[in-house]
């Protein structure tokens, strides 16, 4: 049995990661963590108001419920964090290194997820490495990458049990988007939905990995179970199902409405965050070391997605 704490449990992730993670070990072993009330891991189980930034607050919490996992999900997305990179440094970079100190003390093992924002412009374009040039241009990728070789750190000189995800866009029907660059797919299945059309902000031919958040949630539980003995590469594994643009997803939207209209209005900023980013990334470190095996194509995702958007709209 674990005993798991986890913090930015009402974000993208959070949300639907600690009910994934209460169903598996039981809901008492689940300490859901967030910076404020009302989210929806409250009501279900032992949740703690923290704010990631204060370690003592960060270290107390941790030790009252002996919590033997640390699962640190508080972060700002790319596009939030561009808007301001100070606060995204101190937050990002601030409490993934509170985390690390609690996780050490205390001997836990320990899961952050990271992003394909970790590479940049020089980065290859197409099947991205898991092991190649890394010289991200945003505030967000800057801390994703710093944090993997932080998390690197811990596990080489500490012997804390590290492990990360280099996650794509996330899409979920549960969680409206919230400041990331790929979170105009998500805001497309909600829009077909609620008025038929969509104005992206992401041009037409720019391609960005994505994956359904089943898939998501599936892929942390089988990263922290999986034989320690097997991980060479630990922080971060590539992961994806899926590379898209704007184009595509309409596509397959209008397999189910065939009226749906996309137009386009670029945001210079995300547009630039994009186009520094994979059109598609290599998961093979993740299919070897630990068997990574995504479920959900295009087209049982778009299925998905309208399915459950338009049963909540009715
Ligand atoms: C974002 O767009 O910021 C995130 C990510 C890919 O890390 N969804």
């Amino acid at each position: 049995m674990r005993t798991i704490l986890l913090t930015g449990s009402s974000g993208q992730i959070g949300s639907e990661l600690v009910t994934a993670l209460r169903a598996r070990y039981g809901e008492n072993y689940v300490i859901a963590t967030d910076v404020k009330h009302g989210t929806s891991s409250e009501a279900a189980g032992p949740f703690e108001i923290l704010d990631v930034t204060n370690r003592q607050a960060f270290y107390d919490i941790a030790k009252k419920y002996n919590a033997d996992t640390i699962i640190h999900l508080a972060a700002l997305l790319s596009a939030t964090a561009e808007a301001n990179p100070l606060f995204a440094w101190e937050l990002n970079m601030g409490g993934l290194l509170n985390a690390l100190e609690v996780a050490r003390e205390l001997q836990c093992q320990f899961f952050t997820p990271s992003s394909i924002g970790v590479f940049g412009p020089d980065s290859p374009k197409d099947a991205t490495p898991q092991v190649t040039v890394q010289r991200p241009l945003t505030m967000y990728g800057i801390n994703k990458l710093a944090g993997e070789l932080l998390c690197d750190y811990y596990f080489r000189k500490f012997g804390v049990d590290t492990r990360g995800l280099r996650f794509p866009g996330l899409i979920s029907h549960l969680t409206p988007p919230g400041g990331g660059t790929t979170d105009y797919a998500v805001a497309m299945y909600f829009e077909a939905i609620r008025c038929g059309e969509y104005c992206s902000y992401i041009n037409k031919g720019t391609f960005m990995d994505m994956m359904y958040m089943p898939d998501a949630i599936t892929s942390i539980i089988q990263l922290m179970e999986a034989d320690p003995t097997k991980l060479i590469n630990r922080n971060s594994y590539n992961v994806t199902a899926m590379s898209l643009d704007p184009e595509m997803l309409a596509a397959e939207i209008r397999k189910m409405l065939p009226a749906f209209k996309l137009s386009y209005q670029i945001d210079p900023i995300r547009e630039q965050i994009a186009q520094s980013w994979p059109n598609s990334i290599d998961t093979s470190a993740a299919v070897s070391e630990w068997g990574f095996k995504p479920h959900y194509t295009l087209e049982m995702m778009s299925q998905d997605m309208l399915f459950h958007i338009a049963a909540r709209t009715i």
